[in-house]
């Protein structure tokens, strides 16, 4: 049974993965960790305990891991790919000075660490389709600067001080829970409420923009099963390849329309957020995954689109 603290548990992906692990691990045994103004709410509040942990306070990490006896940290602190542009220095701090501070707190009170990266830690350099597991990564954001950093460092602190560092790179994320803020691949969360709504939707990326995708119970599954995985198997830590799907904004909306025949859609180019897409694959291979923990996506497009309209149906009383 494992003791784990999740860093950022009141974020897209936090709040859904803490719930997830207490499901797992009993509900005592998973703390979720917040910050001011971003205070966990409702059943994530009351269904276990709750700690201030501000990963830029090295202090509020190890006081936390030594009161609940944590052996493994969900660090998943970070600004997005849109916000860490418009605010470099923070997402620098976050993501790198808030990591080392996660890593060496690991190191001492010998707990294992998650830390997620992304597609986004690739460049435009990078083979475009079916990018390789190790392949050049040069990056043009500040969060894929971070992302990459990220995964050096941990990979260092693996090798050097025997910290059990894991990670997968995720593509855009895809939930009815928790939106998203500030990321490249948002619009792909936005268009679903927009169906759900009965509103026509403003996509800002380009037609012919290829990303990967993921439905956001698969990702889930990938930070747990990643953690859960048999080390001697592990040829790869940080970071793997995972992926489920890639399209574009014709695709998602194509299939949308299938189910919600009169949804209208215009394009409103962002032009940073275009950028930033067209630096990052349009899929990536991920082999690696599938040979070293056996993962396998259980969602494609049409899966996710009939359960996301559902249950945004049932969210907005639709
Ligand atoms: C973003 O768009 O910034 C994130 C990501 C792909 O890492 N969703």
């Amino acid at each position: 049974m494992k003791n784990v603290l999740v860093i950022g548990s009141t974020g897209q992906i936090g709040s859904e993965l803490t719930m997830k692990l207490r499901g797992i691990y009993g509900n005592g045994n998973v703390v979720a960790g917040y910050i001011k103004g971003a205070e966990p709410k409702g059943e994530l509040l009351e269904s276990g305990p709750a700690e201030l942990v501000d990963i830029t306070n090295a202090e509020q990490i190890a006081d936390a891991v030594r009161k609940y006896k944590v052996d493994t940290i969900y660090n998943l602190a970070a600004l997005l790919s849109a916000v860490a542009e418009a605010k470099p220095l923070l997402a620098w701090k976050i993501g790198i000075g808030g990591l080392m501070n996660t890593l060496e707190v690991a190191r001492e009170l010998k707990c294992a660490v998650f830390t997620p990266s992304s597609i986004g830690s690739f460049g435009p350099n990078a083979p475009k389709d079916g990018t390789p597991q190790d392949t050049i990564q040069q990056p043009r954001t500040m969060y894929g600067v971070t992302k990459v950093s990220g995964e050096l460092l941990s990979n260092y602190y693996a090798l050097k001080f025997g910290v059990d560092t894991r990670s997968v790179r995720f593509p855009g994320l895809i939930s009815y829970v928790t939106p998203p803020g500030g990321g490249t691949t948002d619009y792909a969360v936005d268009i679903y409420y927009s169906a759900v709504k009965g509103e026509k939707f403003i996509c800002p990326i380009q037609k012919g923009t290829f990303m990967d995708m993921m439905y956001m119970p698969d990702a889930l599954r990938a930070a747990i099963e990643i953690m859960e995985a048999n080390p001697e198997r592990l040829v790869h830590r940080n970071s793997f390849n995972i992926a489920s799907m890639s399209f574009d904004p014709e695709i998602i909306y194509n299939k949308i329309k299938e189910y919600v025949p009169d949804f209208e859609m215009v394009y409103e180019v962002d032009p940073l957020r275009q950028g930033i897409a067209e630096s990052w694959p349009n899929r990536l291979d991920d082999t690696c995954a599938r040979m070293e923990w056996d993962w396998k996506p259980e969602y494609d497009l049409d899966a996710m689109t009939r359960d996301m309209l559902e249950k945004l149906r049932i969210k907005f009383g639709k």
